[in-house]
C-alpha cells in the first residue's frame, strides 16, 4: 500500500505569509493532482502555539534567522507563523483537501520545534503518524509540500528510519533555499530514499 503524505502547505508557507517559501504556491497544482494517484492521502500541519520558541519573537536581543540553542538543540529562529487556529496556520485554499483522511499536526509544544511530522526534532514524542500508516497497510510513502529543506527533509528522513520505502517528489516540494535543498536531497539519497518526478508517478 502506498501513501501521500502533504507536508505543511498552509498560508504562512507560501506567497504573502509569515514564513513564506519562494514560489511555493507552484507546487500547489502538482500536489493536487498526485492526490488522485494514491489510496490513502494524509497531510501535516504545523500547528504553534503563539509563544512557541521558535519564534524570534519571544527571545529579545534576538532577530529571525538566528540560530540559538533550545534546551540543547540548535534552533533557527523563525517570524511567528502557524499560529493555532490562526488563518496562517490554514491550508491554502488551492490545496484540494477531500481526499486528505488524516492530519497531524506538530509544533504544539512551545518548548521544542517539530520539523518532522513524525517526531518532535529532539525525537522526544511521537506524533503517531508512523503507526497510523502502519496500521493502514502503507509500506511506501510518497512526500511533498513545503519547506523542502526543513520540515519535508526531516520528514523524509524519519519515514527512512520507521522502514518506509520512502519518495521525494522533488518538483512538488520547494524549499526555503536550494542549497540546503539540494544538500537535503543528497542525504535523502544517501539514507535509501529515492528522489523521484512527479511525472513518474502520472
Ligand atoms: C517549517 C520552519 C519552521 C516547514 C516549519 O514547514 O518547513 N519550517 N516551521
Ligand atoms: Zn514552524
Amino acid at each position: 500500500m502506498k501513501a501521500l503524505l502533504l507536508i505543511d502547505i498552509q498560508n504562512d508557507f507560501i506567497p504573502g505569509g509569515a514564513l513564506a517559501v519562494p514560489e511555493g504556491d507552484q507546487i500547489i497544482p502538482i500536489a493536487n493532482k498526485l492526490q488522485e494517484k494514491f489510496d490513502l492521502v494524509v497531510a501535516t500541519q504545523d500547528w504553534h502555539p503563539s509563544n512557541h520558541k521558535s519564534f524570534a519573537s519571544q527571545h529579545p536581543g534576538h532577530v529571525t534567522f538566528d540560530v540559538v540553542d533550545l534546551n540543547g538543540l540548535e534552533q533557527v529562529l523563525w517570524p511567528d507563523h502557524c499560529v493555532q487556529a490562526t488563518g496562517g496556520a490554514d491550508f491554502s485554499p488551492e490545496l484540494e483537501v477531500q481526499k486528505i483522511e488524516a492530519i497531524f499536526r506538530k509544533g504544539t509544544n512551545p518548548a521544542i520545534d517539530s520539523y518532522s511530522g513524525f517526531y518532535d526534532n529532539g525525537h522526544l514524542k511521537a506524533t503517531g503518524l508512523a503507526d497510523y500508516l502502519r496500521g493502514k497497510q502503507v509500506t511506501e510513502l510518497y512526500l511533498a509540500g513545503l519547506a523542502g529543506d526543513y520540515c519535508v527533509y526531516f520528514s523524509a528522513k524519519d519515514a527512512i528510519s520507521e522502514g518506509f520505502k520512502t519518495y521525494l517528489v522533488e518538483d512538488a516540494t520547494l524549499p526555503i533555499n536550494h542549497e540546503q535543498f539540494a544538500a537535503a536531497k543528497e542525504d535523502i539519497r544517501n539514507r535509501g530514499g529515492n528522489i523521484v518526478k512527479s511525472t513518474a508517478i502520472f
